[in-house]
């Protein structure tokens, strides 16, 4: 068993370095062996100071994660971390990388803080479902103040090592860790510094009354911003028995609160979501195959697609060539990506000088013959198939051997698309989600002859452009597409049974979802469904369901937000839209030419049914291998589709529901429609074996 601790000595300093790569984090045998070195550098009588690192990449990035859920082992945290603070010499970390979590708590209880100038520093239990468990409620309050500390546990986002010495969380901002941090504790020993223990810091808790109201005020805000999760609020408890009672009996409320936490489905939910969007990149073209060189990149098509994709792509390092049919296309392009670049100078989050290098690798023509050299080629022009085969047409003549060439399409046939080309195993679906230099979510679409090593490279553009990759093989839709066409139809359903559009938003949005599926079509562009169900209408069985009322508000040209109405009205400047009773009227006429007496829909009865058609989709996907594995269609639901994360994605939901259930209620509506409820042969499969969709996930 290779070390994790390394314990060295440099005349009077002992230096304790943790080494568990990738992140450092805090597994057992990280805990035992650092308590150990911890013990005999404090025994050692000629060591005056001790230092603790993280070795590699970072400083520890948290406890280790894959720990949760089996039975805790000692040393825990808690304990270490005590031990730390009452050494009785001076306990210095030297903070770099990512320092999260558990690893910010170790910091918390050493007597100094150094933190190299790159350092992002947080405590993201939240994002877990769970809340510090190891004195991070109880120290960092008394370091930076209750309502700066709230704020930090709360959002769960890291702060910077300048932010965090301004708040005074850090001693000292260093320009690098093992000179400075050596240096700095010599000063330190040589002016005997007299340390406090960050326990018996009380100068910031000291206000009583005023943090009381701080942290009841901050809790409500957190209720409407982190809207239905536990953990922001328990925090606020650890706050106020931080108040009420000394350090030892807060930090044991602190840690009952964090098992219990543990134990909840939302944590659970959230820690699946975590290794999920790590294991959508485990595929198997990978296993046989390297990416391809890809230091250069051609967009074909310079609109909201073209210009989103063209930014992400200049955001990863790439320099980028945009393509656009004439001058007057090309300059709309420009201003698009102007637009986007002034407003990142304008909130601060590039300088003018890093948009001046962007743009310095970035050209734009109408000359196709530009993109000869170019690694990869992909275009996003107008969604129709022969648009697209023409382009393809013009790039299999032009691009060299060897390049790729990719379709933004998000529905059409890769594998027709490919059949055009003289070179079908270079051709790709890469299928960005609008805004594409905001959304994560990739869906990498694997048509039947394209290379292994073409899939790679599709995958390595993903993790440079720092997107959530997803394998998807060649159907209608995908993997995103295709499912919600089922809830969105279900959704349909629904409202011509009784339902208004406004109650059903009103379910999906106390469900956990930011918006319901009436505001998503105002909000896409009802246009889109449109054009979609006139074209798979000569697909359709006859004796399928259709509703007929979204069609109606397409015929009056309401399409949602880019028209001021479509399910809502959008003229009295609210932009998530105000009831039309027009369309309650349209939908009543619609209701009574099929004879249709509206039954009363219950927000339960509402999830029940949204859910079971999503879920009954999404094994339809699996089970013909669209996507790979559940967490696959977890991933694409929580970052393209406004999956409440605490919930894990369908799948997840699912298994926490209980499959026997969604199959009872599969059956159940079959009654009603046979064709529409037909149940997933995988449900029926997994709920005979007694089995759930995480048994699928490898
Ligand atoms: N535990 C176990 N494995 C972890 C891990 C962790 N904390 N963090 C990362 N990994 C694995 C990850 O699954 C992947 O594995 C590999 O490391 C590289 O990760 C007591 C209870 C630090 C910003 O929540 O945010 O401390 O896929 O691909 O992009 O109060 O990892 O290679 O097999 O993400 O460079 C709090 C979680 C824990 C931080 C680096 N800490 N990690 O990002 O690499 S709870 C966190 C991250 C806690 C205390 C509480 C990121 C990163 P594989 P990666 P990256």
């Amino acid at each position: 068993m290779t070390k994790k601790i390394d314990l060295v000595y440099q005349e009077n300093v002992a230096i304790i370095s943790i080494c568990n790569p990738p992140v450092n984090a805090l597994s057992v045998e990280v805990r035992k062996e650092l308590l150990d070195a911890l013990k005999e550098a404090e025994k050692k009588e000629n060591v005056e100071a001790i230092i603790l690192k993280g070795s590699g990449k970072t400083f520890p990035a948290g406890a280790d994660i894959k720990e949760f859920g089996l039975p805790p082992q000692k040393p825990d945290l808690p304990t270490i971390n005590d031990y730390i603070e009452n050494i009785n010499k001076p306990v210095i970390c030297a903070l770099h990388g990512n320092t999260l979590g558990g690893g910010l708590e170790i910091a918390l209880a050493c007597h100094y803080r150094f933190a190299h100038f790159k350092t992002k520093i947080g405590l993201p239990e939240v994002s877990l479902g769970l809340i510090p468990g190891a004195g991070g409620t109880q120290r960092l309050p008394r370091l930076i103040g209750i309502p700066e500390a709230y704020k930090m546990m709360a959002s769960g986002l890291p702060i910077n090592a300048d932010k965090a010495l301004k708040l005074g969380l850090i001693n000292k901002v260093i320009q690098d860790i093992d000179e400075s941090s050596i240096h700095f504790t010599k000063d330190l020993i040589e002016n005997n510094n007299n340390f406090i223990k960050t326990k018996d810091r009380n100068e910031l808790i000291n206000n009583a009354n005023e943090d009381k109201i701080n942290i009841t005020e901050l809790k409500n805000n957190f209720k409407k911003q982190y809207r239905n999760q536990l953990a922001p609020q328990k925090i606020g408890d650890c706050l106020e028995k931080l108040l009420q009672s000394s350090f030892e009996e807060g930090q044991n409320f602190e840690r009952n609160t964090f098992f219990e936490l543990l134990k909840t489905e939302q944590s659970k939910s959230y820690i699946h979501a975590f290794f999920a969007e790590r294991t959508s990149s485990k595929i198997p073209e990978i296993k046989s195959a390297h990416p391809r060189n890809l230091n250069t990149v051609g967009v074909v098509g310079g609109g909201t697609m073209g210009s989103g994709i063209t930014i992400a792509a200049l955001n990863a390092g790439l320099p980028v060539t945009m393509i656009e049919r004439n001058q007057d296309s090309l300059d709309k392009g420009m201003k698009n990506l102007e637009k986007i670049y002034n407003r990142d100078i304008e909130k601060g989050r590039l300088s003018s000088s890093q948009v001046e290098e962007i743009f310095s690798r970035f050209t734009k023509t109408t000359d196709f013959e530009a993109l000869s050299s170019v690694d990869m080629v992909i275009e996003a022009v107008f969604e129709e198939m022969n648009v697209k085969k023409q382009v393809f047409k013009i790039l299999d003549k032009i691009v060299k051997k060897g390049s790729i060439i990719a379709s933004n399409t998000s529905y059409l046939d890769i594998n027709e698309l490919a059949s055009v080309t003289s070179r079908p195993e270079d051709v790709i679906g890469l299928h960005f989600f609008s805004p594409a230099n905001i959304m994560r979510l990739l869906e990498i679409v694997v048509p039947d002859k394209v290379s292994n090593d073409v899939v790679a490279t599709g995958f390595y553009l993903a993790k440079l452009m720092k997107k959530i990759p997803v394998r998807a093989g060649v159907c209608d839709g995908f993997i995103g597409n295709r499912i919600l066409n089922k809830y969105g139809d279900c959704a349909y359903f629904m409202m011509e049974d009784g339902a208004t559009p406004y109650e059903i938003d009103k379910a999906i949005f106390e469900f956990g979802y930011p918006m319901g599926p009436f505001q998503m079509f105002d909000l896409a562009g009802g246009d889109i469904g449109w054009a979609m169900r006139k074209r798979l209408k000569p697909m359709r069985d006859k004796n399928e369901r259709y509703v007929h009322i979204p069609d109606k508000l397409c015929e009056k040209g309401w399409f949602g937000q880019k028209t001021g109405r479509g399910f809502y009205r959008y003229d009295k400047g609210n932009r998530r839209g105000d009831e039309d009773p027009e369309v309650l009227e349209i939908i009543n006429l619609e209701r009574q030419k099929k004879s249709i007496i509206p039954t009363k829909f219950s927000q339960e009865e509402i999830i029940r049914r949204y859910m079971a058609a999503m879920i009954n989709e999404a094994s339809n996907v699996i089970y013909e291998k669209i996507a790979l594995r559940p967490s696959d269609v977890d991933v694409t639901k929580l970052y393209g589709y406004g999956f409440p994360r605490y919930r894990g994605g369908p799948m997840k939901y699912a298994d926490s529901y209980g499959l026997d259930k969604i199959l009872d209620d599969i059956r159940e509506f079959e009654k009603e429609d046979s064709i529409f409820w037909k149940p997933s042969n995988l449900i029926i499969e997994l709920v005979k074996k007694g089995n759930n969709f995480d048994s699928l996930n490898e």
